[in-house]
């Protein structure tokens, strides 16, 4: 396993992002956010860890240190698994983390690397990790993959991945192959969380961590085959990804804009019975009452 940054790879270290990117796949660029931002949108994820704590009333970690979002979840966790796993779901509706996922600096990213017509492939996801986190029987770090499969999208689209905690070498890094986009979409085996990349040509040497700040962005070609890095250090790491196709390119636009995301809703009543108009009195304390 390599553990060099993305500084020290094949491209001039005068490269642009965009020749960075073309050559190896991905590219990393420091500060592009705010960090007391992203410290926010930590703070509005733990609250929502809080506020199912409370209603169990469970004991809660104050404090906005990283320690105590890591025990409250964990915490939530071992109460009911089925609920920390919607409240971990949950963090990915915050406006905040949408709306830093949509940012500008996103943005121009996104258009600096090559996409002229950026629309979003796919709805945020937070990635969570921590060993004190796994999900009995659920799936836990990804294995190495190449987000394409999922997309199915322009061939020049981008994942990019934020992370909202500092990222060593030693907490869950995203590691990725270098140049493996040039290989192209690779065959897959099945696995409980996302198709893996089985290809001779992708070996275990060929991954390199990406140790990263709050406040960096690594950009990276949908054809980049990359992974959860094995190693943590006992501190929960937060990522955001996001992933953007171009409206623009070629076979995206001939194919007719297609997408392999199925986004339905289920019309039967999750909690039976609910809501009554009692219930509904109280958001609204005129409801059911006569004229
Ligand atoms: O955050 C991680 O560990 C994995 C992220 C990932 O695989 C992805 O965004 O496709």
């Amino acid at each position: 396993m390599k553990t060099t940054t993305a500084a020290t790879s094949k491209p001039e270290p005068s490269a642009s992002p965009r020749d960075h990117f073309l050559a190896e796949g991905f590219v990393v660029v420091r500060g592009l956010l705010d960090p007391a931002e992203l410290d926010e949108i930590n703070r509005q994820m733990g609250e929502l860890f809080v506020l199912q704590l409370r209603r169990l009333c469970l004991a809660i970690d104050l404090g906005d240190s990283r320690e105590a979002w890591q025990a409250n979840a964990a915490r939530l966790l071992a109460a009911d698994p089925q609920l920390y796993i919607s409240t971990a779901r949950l963090t990915q509706m915050l406006p905040s983390a949408n709306r830093l996922l949509l940012s500008e600096p996103i943005l121009a990213l996104v258009r600096e690397l090559g996409v002229e017509v950026p629309v979003v492939s796919t709805r945020a996801s937070n990635h969570i990790m921590s060993d004190l986190l796994r999900i009995p029987g659920g799936y836990h770090k990804s294995p190495p993959h190449q987000d394409w499969r999922s997309m199915q999208g322009s061939l020049d689209s981008l994942v990019l991945w934020i992370p909202t905690t500092p990222v060593t070498e030693r907490s869950h890094a995203l590691e990725v192959v270098p140049r493996s986009h040039l290989l192209g979409l690779l065959p897959t085996v099945d696995h409980i969380m996302t198709p893996t990349v089985s290809d001779p040509r992708i070996t275990e040497d060929q991954f390199v961590r990406l140790p990263m700040n709050p406040g960096d962005v690594v950009a990276f070609s949908s054809f980049m085959v990359h992974r959860t890095g094995e190693e943590g250090d006992g501190l929960v790491r937060i990522a955001f990804s996001t992933r953007y196709n171009n409206a623009a390119e070629e076979t995206y636009v001939a194919h007719g804009y297609p997408t392999p995301y199925k986004y339905s809703y289920q019309t039967d009543l999750i909690v039976e019975g609910f809501p009554t108009i009692q219930d509904v009195s109280r958001t609204f304390p005129a409801a059911g009452r006569a004229e």
